[in-house]
């Protein structure tokens, strides 16, 4: 099955992300990955109208402390949405299904509880290259692909607000 690029989308199914405001959850392991989905996120939101002083940006030790960090976004900041980004890679222990499972259960509540976007950009993979592929490597970035998912969500939103 061929792999989809995560940076290609059509730009005309994009709204304008003036005036929207996010926050932004990185990881700190494998950073010289989640940091490049960071930017990734950073230039996709900017290139549709996102100011800098409407992009918030924080950092958590791993993957598993995401929605926690998320869920202070949501309580403190006033945010239309949050991007969680991380990378979890596969290793010899179950350390990987323990982490995956909790950070993929956390953002499924978060969104029900706080009835606002938290996007899930989080690569869980097998080995590090597919990591770096998808980080902005020959798979695209798996953060534009979030940011580009967390405008359309608040754009949804707003629609039923209207
Ligand atoms: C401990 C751990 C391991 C083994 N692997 C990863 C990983 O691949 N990606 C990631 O984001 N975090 C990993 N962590 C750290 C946990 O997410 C968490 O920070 C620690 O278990 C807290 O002590």
């Amino acid at each position: 099955m061929a792999t989809k690029n995560l940076s290609e989308y059509n730009v005309n199914l994009v709204p304008s992300a003036k005036n929207m405001r996010f926050g932004i959850v990185v990881a700190e392991w494998h950073k010289h990955i989640t940091f490049a989905l960071a930017e990734g996120s950073l230039i996709t939101l900017k290139k549709h109208g996102v100011s800098d002083e409407d992009i918030l940006v924080k950092y958590v030790p791993g993957s598993f402390e995401l929605t926690l960090g998320a869920q202070f976004f949501a309580e403190m900041e006033n945010v239309d949405a949050i991007i969680l980004l991380g990378c979890v890679i596969q290793g010899e222990t179950r350390h990987f299904d323990f982490i995956c499972q909790s950070v993929t259960q956390g953002i499924t509540e978060l969104n029900i509880k706080y009835k606002k976007p938290f996007i899930f950009g989080v690569l869980t993979t097998d080995n590090e290259q597919q990591a770096i592929d998808r980080a902005g490597g020959i798979h695209g970035n798996k953060g534009d692909e979030a940011a580009v998912t967390a405008i359309k969500m608040v754009n949804l939103k707003n629609s039923f607000l209207k």
